[in-house]
């Protein structure tokens, strides 16, 4: 499936939905086709990198000129004709998405054929934007208040509609004057329940419009924006994503001055996941950096600090059981373990609802990564094995229901292959 979705250089999200290279789609996909050919792990990262920005943004959408069946279209977004920062060709969105790469990197070069001298080359040559994408991501992005790293449209999360952004979304009031649109999305996933609403895309289109005003540049972005929120989740996993870049540094012989960079911001944002993290319960909340509120909500965000690790072994132990429990993997109703999206004990909850209920494998697996790396390998054992239940129809869906397994959303997702690749090569 993987094989069908290659495109050459890129791998398509989904064939029908998405026609075109996602940011951490691409980096999921690199993770799976690392086990098939490293070379061809390392191209898929060279060609989403072919769309970064100048000033080190990794956009969320890098367009390929040949599938236009999406929108928002590049035509949309307008990036190239509004700043110089933008690439003419190829065509990106002007939004970005939460930092996996460093993940993959690493992966790559510790996935068998990975030291060989061709391989570690070609990271040695992705090395400088990898950290002018980190630079860019500690120097624009991340509050001087919080810590937090600060997303200014939902699409940047990764998790567009969860309820943790109904509060902020409710703030962003849509003029009459949006220019109209056709939802594509529809087109391809026919149910309207599994998809975010009309109201949500009018937003999100809104949001665009906000950012065009603002020319796409990064401090008037931030100034005039109305929505920037202290995402607690893409936080997390740049600092897991920082530790495993510097870690990869090492492997490559990176220069030291880079890995210790790394490992200071790692460092730094643990500390920024800590600081929005609840002591009494574990719970971490996103932070809405217009007032300041934060934003308690039931879904796997919750959990970010076990993606970058408490620094406490016995927090830590509290928390991967409560993630396990019956208010997230472990409740009751599930199909088999995995983190809902929204947990079913929540009045938020929707079962077929994007991210407002569905399981998502590859949540499943950065949770399973992450639980691995910290040494709960039981933990681990039953995120993975819970996981691949909701992939064993062999549909590689989007997202599943999570009481019956039923496959949701867009059908042949590159992503959820990739984790099946890696979940079930042997180490
Ligand atoms: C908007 C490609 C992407 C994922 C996102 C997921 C969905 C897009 C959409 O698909 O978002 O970026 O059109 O709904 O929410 O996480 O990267 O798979």
């Amino acid at each position: 499936m993987l094989r069908a979705n290659d495109r050459g250089s890129a791998t398509v999200a989904a064939p029908r939905l998405y026609p075109h290279q996602w940011s951490w789609d691409a980096a999921f996909v690199a993770i799976g086709l690392a086990h098939l050919s490293p070379e061809r792990a390392c191209t898929e990262l060279e060609h989403l990198l072919t769309g970064q920005w100048r000033t080190g943004m990794i956009p969320h959408i890098v367009y390929s000129a040949e599938s236009g069946d999406y929108f928002p279209d590049a035509a949309r977004w307008a990036c190239a004709d509004l700043t110089d920062a933008a690439p003419g060709v190829p065509a990106t969105s002007g939004v970005t998405q939460p930092p996996i790469h460093g993940i993959a990197i690493e992966r790559i070069l510790r996935t068998p054929g990975g030291e060989r001298a061709a391989v570690r080359d070609r990271v040695g040559r992705m090395w400088p934007p990898l950290m002018a994408w980190h630079r860019w991501l500690a120097t624009a992005r991340r509050s001087p208040i919080t810590g937090l790293v600060t997303i200014v449209h939902g699409w940047e999360s990764g998790m567009d509609n969860s309820p943790r952004f109904d509060e902020p979304y409710s703030r962003v009031k849509v003029p009459g004057s949006l220019p109209a649109y056709r939802r594509v999305d529809r087109d391809h996933v026919a149910e309207a329940g599994e998809r975010p609403s009309n109201e949500d895309y009018d937003r999100y289109l809104w949001l665009i419009e906000e950012l065009k005003a603002a020319r796409y540049d990064d401090a008037e972005v931030m100034a005039s924006v109305s929505f920037r929120v202290g995402d607690v989740f893409m936080t997390a996993v740049l600092a897991a994503a920082s530790e495993a870049l510097a870690a990869a540094g090492t492997l490559i012989d990176a220069p030291a001055a880079d890995v210790d960079w790394l490992t200071a911001q790692a460092a730094s944002l643990r500390a920024a996941v800590g600081a929005a993290t609840d002591p009494a319960t574990g719970d971490s909340a996103d932070v809405d950096e217009r007032t300041g509120h934060h934003l308690v909500a039931a879904s796997p965000a919750r959990f970010a600090a076990l993606l970058c690790g408490t620094g406490s072994s016995e927090t830590e132990t509290q928390l991967v059981d409560r993630f396990l429990g019956d208010d997230c993997c472990g409740h009751p109703a599930l199909f088999a373990v995995g983190p809902p999206s929204t947990s079913p004990a929540s009045p938020a909850f929707e079962p077929t609802r994007y991210w407002r209920g569905p399981v998502w494998p590859v949540v499943s697996w950065l949770f399973w990564w992450a639980l691995d790396r910290h040494g709960h390998t039981d933990a681990a054992a039953q995120l993975r094995a819970g996981g691949l239940s909701y992939l064993a129809d062999g549909s590689f869906a989007e997202y599943y229901h999570p009481f019956t397994g039923a496959a949701l959303g867009s059908r042949d997702q590159s992503w959820t292959a990739a984790v099946t690749v890696d979940w079930l090569t042997p180490t």
